[in-house]
């Protein structure tokens, strides 16, 4: 077999996932027959010729497209265009690459915002220049495996579909094509959320509006880079070539990385976040795969939706909050003070060790009230 050939057979197999089929891929396959697909389209389909559509252009974490906070009418179909890209990522500061699965080549995949009650439709290209069947499961929709029964394509495919956010939160989508497939695509780097708003805005748990001037969506990915026998960050021709060996990796739970937006230093430094005194901030942190549990060194989380779920009453003054793996939280804070916020996965070997750190550059005056160095360092007794 020559190396072409080698190819087309890997290809294949990755595309049916047979070459991993196991337990798990019985119990968890998403293929659907013909029969499945039938009982799915039950349910008259909603007139929505009347409804205003809206397109949306989706832009790359840590920013959030444009959006109103209170909607102005009534429900909408809102469009996006996610194309699926399988490209090689550098994911720390030595130059560790992997073959990452993006949602419109990010990781993660860009923050959608719409209204509760709002139509989603979304167009999901797989191009042709990628390996692998991809689909997308969107927690916050219902029926069809989150819709990822109805929306797995091959690579030169594209498929339209459309739910109802029936449910204010934000939530995790990410990639579930069956079995196996399933995890490795989702630590391979696809997944992403969505931010369903209650259609008169977000509010404090008595009934009062809170509002943001900026939100910013920071996506947790835990990766599992296989090493070689000198403990060396190992790479790989294609993400196939690698599986087996990432897999191994994978079983131990103990990731190799856990970054924000993709890479070690991603939000730090020049690329940090931005903010004033006096400026209210929402953050949105999803983990699909992993527990996680953000802090933001020197301040708070005002009011922390710790499940993401808009109709529960948010928490106040939090220090830590904890977001479940395969979920996302929401967190408002007002910064107070100016300087250099590192915002963290506090479990700080993750945050130190792996890579789970962002940082706020906020500017303003200083509040000697809240803080203040009363005594410079001076020999003790001095
Ligand atoms: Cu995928």
């Amino acid at each position: 077999m020559d190396r072409q050939d080698d190819f087309n057979v890997s290809r294949r197999a990755l595309l049916a996932g047979a070459a991993f089929a196991g337990v798990l891929g019985t119990v968890l396959a998403t293929v659907p027959t013909a029969g499945q697909e039938e009982a799915m389209e039950t349910g008259p389909a909603p007139d929505l010729a009347s409804l205003p559509h809206e397109k949306v252009t989706l832009v790359a974490p840590p920013f959030v497209h444009p959006h109103q906070q209170v909607s102005a009418g009534g429900p909408r179909v809102v469009e996006f265009v996610m194309t699926i890209e399988e490209k090689e990522l550098v994911i720390d500061e030595y130059g560790t690459t992997v073959h990452a699965m993006t949602f419109n080549g990010s990781v993660p995949g860009p923050l959608m915002v719409v209204h509760q009650d709002d139509y989603v439709e979304l167009t999901l290209i797989n191009p042709d220049s990628n390996m692998l069947q991809h689909n997308i499961d969107f927690h916050s929709s219902t029926g069809a495996l989150g819709g990822g029964a109805l929306t797995l394509i091959n690579p030169g495919e594209q498929v339209k579909l459309r739910w109802r956010a029936t449910r204010p939160g934000v939530f995790v989508y990410h990639c579930a094509p069956g079995g196996p497939m399933i995890p490795w695509h989702v630590v391979s780097g696809m997944n992403g959320a969505i931010m369903v708003l209650p259609r008169d805005g977000l509010k404090d748990g008595r009934g009062n509006p809170l509002r943001y001037d900026k939100v910013y969506y920071v996506g947790e990915q835990d990766f599992y880079v296989p090493r070689d026998e000198e403990g060396n960050f190992k790479t790989y021709e294609s993400a196939g070539d690698g599986y087996d060996d990432m897999v191994k990796v994978m079983r131990t739970l103990t990731p190799s990385h856990v970054v924000f937006n993709g890479a070690v230093g991603a939000l730090t430094g020049e690329n940090a976040m931005t903010s004033k005194v006096g400026e209210t901030v929402l953050i949105v942190h999803s983990q699909a795969n992993r527990d996680t549990r953000p802090h933001l060194i020197g301040g708070h989380g005002d009011h922390v939706w710790q499940g993401g779920k808009f109709n529960n009453a948010p928490d106040v003054d939090l220090e830590t909050w904890f977001i479940a793996g395969g979920s996302a939280g929401a967190a408002l804070y007002t910064f107070l003070q100016p300087g250099i916020y590192a915002y963290v996965n506090h479990n700080l070997i993750e945050a130190v060790e792996l890579g789970a750190t962002a940082h706020f550059m906020v500017e303003g005056e200083w509040n000697d009230d809240l803080m203040v160095q009363v005594q410079a360092p001076t020999p003790i007794g001095g």
